[in-house]
């Protein structure tokens, strides 16, 4: 599975600090210690705050390649943004995201082979988030046939079904699991997909508790990827260990240290 450390990002109150401060130990630390616990790639988020956010990326991107070589998700919801952080991205990178309107699809579907970049399509439109699979597919396979029309690889695409937090939005957690089979039968080879797993958790108290049972669930519907925390260790053992049972790697007694190395 894809692990896309998602601890960079100015939603947390010590990278806020650390982007106001310029100090650039934090980020650094932070890309090294998610790199070493098993992060395929790091999300990178100026946050909801930054009044500057094209410099904000800018030093972020600089800042996390001066200490680690790991690809990055660039997340904003700006195109501008977006683009700063790929052009200052050494090697390939994740344009995390685009959602399902025509405007915002172009822009970043032509970004993402300007820049040769993966992307991650949101099954949201103008309309906001859908309540109901049915409506998260459709989108999905709106992303999907706009993918092939404007030539980006349908390798080099991750679907995001979008997760809610459990406590306000209780009945979308079943919606996001089946929405997640569904859109493997929207073509062949079936897309990716990827969750940005901490928002199911959101002002619950058990949230390690929550990522982890709702991840297993996805991983068995055929999740590809997840933003999550690689520093939570239970977590990542989960992840390995729903995949060992999926038949997805090789089983021997120290398959988790394997897994690891
Ligand atoms: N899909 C995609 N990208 C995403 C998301 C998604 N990027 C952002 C987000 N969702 C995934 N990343 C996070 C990062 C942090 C939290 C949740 C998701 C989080 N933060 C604490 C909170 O809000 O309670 C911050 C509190 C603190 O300061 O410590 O939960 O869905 N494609």
């Amino acid at each position: 599975m894809l692990i896309i450390g998602e601890l960079i990002n100015g939603m947390y109150q010590n990278v806020a600090k650390a982007i106001k401060e310029q100090d650039k130990a934090i980020i650094q630390k932070l890309a090294k210690d998610q790199t070493e616990a098993g992060a395929n790639m790091l999300d990178v988020n100026t946050g909801p705050a930054s009044a500057t956010p094209v410099e904000t990326m800018k030093w972020l991107v600089e800042t996390i390649q001066e200490a680690v070589d790991t690809p990055l998700a660039i997340d904003s919801t700006k195109a501008d943004v977006i683009e700063i952080g790929l052009k200052t991205a050494k090697s390939r990178a994740l344009i995390n995201s685009t959602s399902a309107d025509d405007e915002k699809l172009d822009r970043l579907l032509g970004l993402a082979k300007q820049y040769n970049a993966q992307i991650i399509g949101l099954t949201m439109d103008k309309k906001g988030v859908p309540r109901d699979r049915a409506t998260r597919s459709e989108l999905a396979l709106k992303i999907v046939s706009k993918c092939m029309e404007s030539g980006v690889n349908l390798e080099d695409l991750y679907i995001d079904p979008i997760v809610l937090p459990v406590n306000v939005a209780q009945n979308q957690g079943i919606e996001v699991l089946e929405a997640i089979r569904e859109f493997q039968l929207l073509c062949d080879p079936p897309p990716k997909t990827v969750v940005g797993l901490s928002n199911v958790s959101q002002g619950t108290q058990q949230r390690p508790l929550i990522n982890r049972i709702f991840m297993v669930m996805a991983i068995a519907n055929g999740l590809s990827g997840a933003i999550l925390d690689p520093l939570d260790k239970d977590l990542v053992d989960a992840a390995v260990t729903a995949e060992l049972i999926l038949n997805k790697h090789i089983y021997c007694d120290s398959f988790l240290t394997a897994y690891r190395k």
